[in-house]
């Protein structure tokens, strides 16, 4: 399987109102079928790297909830139906919940435009373009069981209302020194109950105690990473999929976010991956 990690987001891909980019979304489909595989679309509607233009009207103040919604339809129906019957699965609404406070949701401008109508009609809007994509609903800190029981509570609220969620994604980013096997399980068990497909997607695990999607970490330029904390990571990674491999009626894949260190948004020395710099 394959996903592309940044030319399917809103801001690249369109990044004026009128102006589509497909230059790269183009090449790594074709790339993806090419070499038969099973293609990951990322992601059509996230509000971060959200297109600057996307929630303003030309004299700079917000749009009204009826434009957003016409905005998210075009934005959604172009890019799902040049792509239909092409890419197989959607990362439809990336991170909604929040990490934490009353407010289930998270605080975003989509959510102050249309409370959580934006997630239902993403979903609506990716159906009717390509009715046999698989439909997924993508955060971090998945596994928490605050953000966890949030994440289930939304979803589970949208499919009794017939929004057309197929599956939950569930962000890998993990770190070495989380023993957090029991929470993979309860988790999974958890979304089971509501979806047939799980997706583990962006699968990295730090060598310090960062976790989550957030862009603010630290890169640790200094940190060498030493022999028992190589092990460690070793023996978290083999866990992990153990875990996941006793869920396989489910869990139907699992993607690393990149696949070296030299190329992991978390740069080299947080040694993420299964790869280090040299490959
Ligand atoms: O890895 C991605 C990085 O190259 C980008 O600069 C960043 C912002 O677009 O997004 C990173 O990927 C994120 C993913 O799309 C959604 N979950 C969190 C990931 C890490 O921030």
């Amino acid at each position: 399987s394959i996903v592309a990690e940044n030319c399917m987001k809103s801001e690249e891909i369109h990044p004026q109102e009128d102006v589509y980019d497909f230059t790269l979304a183009d090449r790594f489909v074709e790339f993806g079928e090419k070499n038969d595989m099973f293609i990951i679309g990322h992601c059509l509607l996230w509000h971060s790297q959200l297109a600057p233009w996307f929630p303003y009207d030309e004299k700079g103040n917000y749009v009204t909830p009826e434009v957003l919604k016409q905005r998210i339809k075009d934005h959604i129906t172009t890019i799902v139906t040049r792509y239909k019957g092409r890419v197989n699965g959607w990362d439809v609404v990336n991170e909604a919940i929040a990490d934490g406070g009353p407010n289930p949701y998270r605080n975003s401008r989509l959510y102050k435009l249309c409370g959580d109508e934006f997630i239902a009609k993403a979903f609506q809007f990716a159906h009717e373009a390509d009715p046999k994509a698989l439909l997924f609903y993508n955060d971090y800190n998945a596994i928490i069981p605050h953000k966890r029981d949030n994440i289930y509570n939304m979803v589970k609220k949208m499919k009794e209302a017939g929004v057309p969620i197929d599956g939950i994604g569930m962000q890998g980013h993990y770190n070495v020194h989380w023993d957090n096997l029991k929470e993979v399980d309860e988790a999974i068990r958890k979304y089971a109950e509501l979806v047939d497909v799980i997706h583990v997607t962006e699968l990295d695990m730090r060598a310090n105690t960062d976790m989550g999607g957030n862009l603010d970490f630290k890169k640790k330029a200094e940190m060498q990473i030493t022999d028992e904390i190589k092990q460690k990571q070793e023996e978290r990674y083999v866990g992990l999929f153990r875990v996941l491999r006793e869920h396989k009626k489910v869990v139907k894949s699992v993607t690393f976010w990149n696949l070296s260190d030299k190329d992991s948004w978390l740069g080299t020395h947080n040694y993420p991956l299964l790869f280090d710099k040299e490959y």
